[in-house]
C-alpha cells in the first residue's frame, strides 16, 4: 500500500486565491489589508519563511511593512516597534517573527501585540479566547492542519488523534481545537516526558507530528491507513544538497509512505497552509476594522 499524498502547496494556493478576491473586494471598499512584520537578527530559516510570508501578502494584495532589526537589540527598543505597529492603521495584523534571541524576554513581547491585531493568535488575551470558543484568531499552524485535513475529507468525528509535541505555537493549541465539538475528535497528547511513545501512536487515526526532531515518527509506530500530518521542518546537512542541507520532517517519509492512509510531505505539506492562514487572519482583521 502507498498513502495518498496530501498536497498542501496545492490547497494553499486555492485558499490563496480566495483571499485574493477577498482582498479585491475589500479595497474597492477603501480598505487595503496590512500586515506589520518584525523579524530580529538573521536566524536563516526565519528570514525564509518571513520572506516567504512577505512574497505570499504581495501576491494576495495585502500591504506589508517590515523591521529587520539587529540581534542585539534591546527590549525596550523591540517592544517600542510592536507598539507602533499597535497604533499605526494602515497595519491590521502584526507579525513578530519566533524564536527571538535568548536576551529577549518573549513573553513581554508576544504580550505587548494589541489582541486585536494578533494575527499568530500567540496573546495571552487570544489564547484564552480560543479556550472559551469566543471570536478570536486562531494559531495559524495548528488552523492550517485543520483546514488540510478538512479539505483532504479526513474523517474527525470520532477520530483518536494523537500529537507529538506540546509547544505553544502548535501541540498545545491544537490539542484544544480537536477537542471542539464542531470537530469532535478525542485527543492524546504526548511529548518528550511520554512512555512508549510508539504504543500511543499506533492507536492514532490521525497522527500529528510536532516535536521537531528529525524522523523520530518512524512507520512502525503508524496504524495501516492512518493520517499523518507531519509539521516538522527541519533543516539537516547534506553536502550532496546545493544549500549543504535539506528538509525532513518529523517522520521518516518513505517509511511512512508504505502504511499511512493520508500523508503530508515536507516541504510542500503543512509549511505553505501556516503562511496561508497568517494571510487569511490578516485579511479577517482588516474587514473587522
Ligand atoms: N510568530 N513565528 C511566528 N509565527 C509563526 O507562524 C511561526 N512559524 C514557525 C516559526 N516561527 C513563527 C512559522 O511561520 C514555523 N513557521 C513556518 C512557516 C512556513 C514554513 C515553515 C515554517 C514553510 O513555508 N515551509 C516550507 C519550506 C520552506 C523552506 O524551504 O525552508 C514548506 O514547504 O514546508
Amino acid at each position: 500500500m502507498s498513502a495518498t499524498l496530501i498536497d498542501g502547496k496545492a490547497v494553499a494556493e486555492q485558499i490563496r486565491e480566495e483571499i485574493k478576491s477577498r482582498v479585491a473586494q475589500l479595497r474597492t471598499q477603501g480598505v487595503v489589508p496590512g500586515l506589520g512584520v518584525i523579524l530580529v537578527g538573521e536566524d536563516p530559516a526565519s528570514v525564509s519563511y518571513v520572506t516567504a510570508k512577505e512574497k505570499a501578502c504581495e501576491e494576495a494584495g495585502i500591504a506589508s511593512f517590515e523591521h529587520r532589526l539587529p540581534a542585539d537589540i534591546s527590549l525596550e527598543s523591540l517592544l517600542g516597534y510592536v507598539r507602533a505597529f499597535n497604533e499605526d492603521p494602515r497595519v491590521h495584523g502584526i507579525l513578530v517573527q519566533l524564536p527571538l534571541p535568548r536576551h529577549i524576554d518573549e513573553k513581554a513581547v508576544i504580550a505587548a501585540i494589541a489582541p486585536e491585531k494578533d494575527v499568530d493568535g500567540f496573546t495571552p488575551v487570544n489564547v484564552g479566547r480560543m479556550l472559551l470558543e469566543e471570536p478570536c484568531f486562531l494559531p495559524c499552524t495548528p488552523n492550517g492542519v485543520l483546514e488540510l485535513i478538512k479539505r483532504t475529507g479526513v474523517k474527525t468525528d470520532g477520530a483518536h488523534v494523537v500529537i507529538v509535541g506540546r509547544s505553544n505555537i502548535v501541540g498545545k493549541p491544537l490539542a484544544n481545537l480537536f477537542i471542539r465539538k464542531s470537530i469532535n475528535s478525542t485527543v492524546t497528547l504526548c511529548h518528550t516526558g511520554t512512555h512508549d511513545l510508539a504504543s500511543y501512536c499506533k492507536r492514532a487515526d490521525i497522527l500529528v507530528a510536532c516535536a521537531g526532531k528529525p524522523r523520530l515518527i518512524t512507520a512502525d509506530m503508524i496504524k495501516e491507513g492512518a493520517c499523518v500530518i507531519d509539521v516538522g521542518v527541519n533543516r539537516v546537512a547534506d553536502p550532496t544538497a546545493k544549500k549543504g542541507y535539506r528538509l525532513v520532517g518529523d517522520v521518516d517519509f518513505s517509511g511512512a509512505l508504505e502504511v499511512a492512509g493520508f500523508l503530508t510531505p515536507v516541504p510542500g505539506g503543512v509549511g505553505p497552509m501556516t503562511i496561508t492562514m497568517l494571510l487569511q487572519n490578516t485579511v479577517e482583521s482588516a474587514s473587522r476594522a
